[in-house]
């Protein structure tokens, strides 16, 4: 199966932050592609990445990088493709300079930006997810079925605070 989400991450050091999406998306059963790719370190390939994405049936992509974090930017720039950025904390900012980086896009090119770190990557994932759902009933059911899982863990910490609380 072709991969609809390209995972791309600013360097190896972002990946185990940027597992959390992958994950997130296999659980969907999104097939995702993952690249090292530095928008200033390799701005041709980056480039290039990015253009080549539609073509080769990718539907959303996911971008991880940390301290001045313009890959997500730069990526939004060169294709048509939604973009969600993932700010990651990398410098003694604590993630605080990625995020503004990502987040902070001049009217005309948008990138969808989600929290720092690991809670920002899951969350690009089940983004990217719900966005490919609206055209794959699959995924939507999976989603469906997701939700239900959270709610069921919720319920079930609820009843046990209650049976603690009732023993006095
Ligand atoms: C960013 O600089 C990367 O996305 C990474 O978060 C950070 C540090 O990169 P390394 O020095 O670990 O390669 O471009």
């Amino acid at each position: 199966m072709n991969p609809k989400v390209l995972i791309l991450m600013g360097s190896d050091s972002d990946w185990e932050v940027m597992s959390e999406a992958r994950k997130a998306l296999l659980d969907l059963g999104v097939e995702s592609e993952v690249h090292v790719s530095s928008a200033h370190r390799t701005p041709e390939r980056t480039g290039k990445l990015a253009r080549e994405a539609a073509g080769r049936g990718i539907q959303v992509v996911i971008c991880g990088a940390g301290a001045a974090a313009h890959l997500a930017g730069v990526v939004a720039a060169e294709t048509e493709l939604p973009v969600l950025g993932v700010p990651l904390a990398a410098s003694d900012l604590k993630g605080l300079d990625a995020l503004l980086a990502t987040v902070q896009m001049p009217a005309g090119v948008p990138v969808g930006t989600l929290a720092i770190g690991k809670a920002g990557a899951r969350n690009a994932g089940l983004l990217a997810g719900r966005i490919i759902a609206r055209a794959d009933a699959a995924v939507a059911e999976k989603i469906r079925a997701q939700r239900a899982r959270m709610t069921a863990e919720v319920e079930a910490k609820d009843a046990a605070l209650q049976a603690k609380l009732a023993q006095g």
